[in-house]
Formats: C-alpha cells, sequence, structure tokens
C-alpha cells in the first residue's frame, strides 16, 4: 500500500488545550504519528514516500486549497503565527489559543483587525491550539492527502495519507478539534477533479466530522457518512445528528449514524455495514476514509469499546466496498496502540 506521510507534521506541537478550566497537556501530539510509522516499519508494511518537492505543483495546489477553503481564511492561517509574536516577542513561548467567539447574532462578515477577535472569528474551541509551524505542518499534511488521491486517481487501488494534524472538523473557513485543514475533503475534491463523478466520504472516526460534512452538505456529487458518538453528549456537539440528510442539490447525501457512548463492535460494525450499504446504493466510484481509531477502548478521551484485533475486520470491511480508496488518518490518542490499531486497519484492507 501506498504511504504518504508527512515530514513536517512534527512542527505541529502544540502545548495545551484548554479543558475543564485549566490547560493540559495536548492529546494530539506528535508521537502519535511517528507510532505508526514505527508499526509500519515494524511489520514491514506499505511502501513510504513523502511528497516530492514540485509535486503536487504549488499554483494548482493552492487553487484546490482556495476553492474547500475560505481564502481569507488560508491568509489567516498562514500568517497567523507571526502576528501573535509580533503581539509580544514573549508570546514567541507560547501557544495562540482562542478566547472570544460571535455566537448566533454576531456578524461574521466583517473581519476584525484585532488578533484575538480574528482567532475567535475562524475557530470554535479553545483546545486546538496555534503554534509556529502548525501552518507548515497542516500545508504538508493536505499536500499529502491531495497526492494521495492522485495516485489512486491515477490507477493506485489504495493510498494512505499519513499525517497529522488531522482535518475532519476543519470547515471552509474555520479551525478546532486539533484540525486547520480538512485533508479528506481536499482529497475528496481531488478526486473529483480527476474525474471520479462520485466520490464517498466515510467517517469512522470517534468524533463527527462536522468540517467535512458541511463543506458537502449541498453537493450531491460527495456523499459523506459518518460513524461517531451521539453529539448529545460527546464532542463536537452541535453537529452529527440522524435528521442531517443534506439540503438543496446534496439532500440524501449525508448519513449520520451517531451511536451512544460505550458502544462496542458488533453494535459499531453493523452501523459500518449500513454506512457501506448507503455509499453503494449513492453509486460512489471512489472511497475516502477519515481513518480515526480513537473508537479503540483504550481512547483517553473517547467512548466506543473497539478492541485492537477489531480493527483487522473493519479493514476487511472497508475492502469490501471494492473501491479505489484513500485513507486519511485522523484521531486515536491511545499512543501507545495507535500503530497497531491503524496498520491493522491497513493490514486487514489489504488481505
Ligand atoms: C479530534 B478528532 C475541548 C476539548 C475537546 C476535542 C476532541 C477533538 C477530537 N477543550 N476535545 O476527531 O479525533
Ligand atoms: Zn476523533
Amino acid at each position: 500500500m501506498l504511504v504518504i506521510h508527512n515530514p513536517d507534521h512534527a512542527r505541529h506541537a502544540g502545548r495545551h488545550e484548554m479543558f475543564r478550566g485549566r490547560l493540559v497537556p495536548c492529546h494530539e501530539m506528535p508521537q502519535r504519528l511517528d507510532h505508526v510509522l514505527a508499526e509500519l516499519q515494524r511489520r514491514r508494511f506499505g511502501r513510504l514516500t513523502v511528497p516530492q518537492s514540485g509535486a503536487p505543483d504549488e499554483a494548482a495546489f493552492d487553487a484546490l486549497l482556495a476553492r474547500v477553503h475560505a481564502p481569507r481564511y488560508l491568509r489567516f492561517l498562514a500568517g497567523a503565527w507571526d502576528e501573535w509574536v509580533a503581539l509580544d516577542p514573549a508570546n514567541a513561548a507560547l501557544d495562540a489559543l482562542p478566547s472570544v467567539w460571535p455566537v448566533r447574532t454576531f456578524r461574521s462578515d466583517v473581519e476584525p483587525e484585532n488578533f484575538a477577535a480574528r482567532m475567535g472569528l475562524y475557530s470554535f474551541d479553545a483546545g486546538t491550539p496555534l503554534t509556529a509551524g502548525t501552518w507548515a505542518a497542516a500545508r504538508s499534511g493536505a499536500c499529502c492527502a491531495v497526492l494521495a488521491a492522485q495516485a489512486v486517481a491515477a490507477g493506485e487501488p489504495v493510498a494512505l495519507a499519513l499525517t497529522r494534524p488531522p482535518g475532519h472538523h476543519a470547515g471552509a473557513d474555520f479551525f478546532g478539534g486539533y484540525c486547520f485543514l480538512n485533508n479528506a475533503a481536499l482529497a475528496a475534491q481531488a478526486l473529483r477533479d480527476a474525474g471520479h463523478g462520485r466520490v464517498a466520504v466515510l467517517d469512522v472516526d470517534y468524533h463527527h466530522g462536522n468540517g467535512t460534512q458541511s463543506l458537502f452538505y449541498e453537493r450531491a456529487d460527495v456523499f459523506f457518512a459518518s460513524l461517531h458518538g451521539d453529539p448529545r453528549t460527546e464532542y463536537p456537539f452541535y453537529l452529527g445528528h440522524a435528521d442531517e440528510r443534506g439540503a438543496g442539490a446534496g439532500l440524501g447525501c449525508n448519513l449520520n449514524l451517531p451511536l451512544p457512548r460505550g458502544t462496542n463492535y458488533p453494535r459499531w460494525r453493523a452501523a459500518l455495514g449500513q454506512a457501506l450499504q448507503a455509499i453503494a446504493d449513492f453509486g460512489a466510484q471512489a472511497l475516502v476514509v477519515s481513518l480515526g481509531v480513537d473508537t479503540f477502548e483504550g481512547d483517553p478521551i473517547s467512548g466506543f469499546r473497539l478492541a485492537s484485533a477489531d480493527y483487522l475486520d473493519v479493514g476487511r470491511a472497508l475492502a469490501e466496498a471494492a473501491l479505489p480508496t484513500v485513507f486519511v488518518f485522523e484521531g486515536g490518542y491511545a499512543v501507545a496502540e495507535v500503530g497497531v490499531n491503524t496498520v491493522n486497519v491497513l493490514e486487514g484492507f489489504a488481505a
């Protein structure tokens, strides 16, 4: 299996996220990806590559970024760290976190000059620190996702974009949930651009992929299906309910399967079967999998009960869709097990 990994991922290394009134160490850390790489090497699984310089074409890549994300959001992300340090040189030793947000009845059409105000305009939580290397890491990661999609469009049966920070919570113009650029959405759009008429995104991360859903909600060419913790109790709380079925031309092209905390593998697997059936009924010609393994029973911030061996079966089930497939790495915070669980999915898929 082709594996395109983000050589710049560790440049995004947040120190703290806001949790219950205090700053706690970030769950989303560079070691997560290092464990997946180590497990790939240990099992001699996958053809590891990194993006070659000049690929994909810079101008074409920036144009794709600007079709999925709002240009003013991209400009903000690209310059945010320098602005943060310009406020006070001492900020260089701190992460930037938002603390004020425009909720309902506030305006979002006027971009404030104040940096904190723009941090809030372009985000939805205080758990997603912006650091010196965030933009570089996120941009390279998006590049990996696009390259993986282009390789699959060119005939590779399957590819993995092995990157962090993750992407599925990021929307057209906001970051949050540890995500800045929506890697899975970029991969799906790249597949569309390469001629796959109908693309499905299947999100198996514990958390609802609110960013991906919102990006494709009114589109009939990209189907979004997600299995996740019920937003009544689970992050990201404000999206991911079963009655969200798409809108306009996209009505019927969105499927949410929220599951209660404590869901075990048989129940989760039944929901996966439902999602795969819907993707087949849609007539998808290619599949993007937002591959979070925070459904693991030992995950510190999640509530499902999948065991490591279950991930082999997950991979087998995904392969039965018999579609050209791009895996995009998302969550999974049981750091010591994230490698085994991720590679189990890939091995089950390949077998
Ligand atoms: C990212 B992904 C808020 C803490 C909430 C955020 C969880 C993000 C999960 N202060 N935790 O879907 O794995
Ligand atoms: Zn997650």
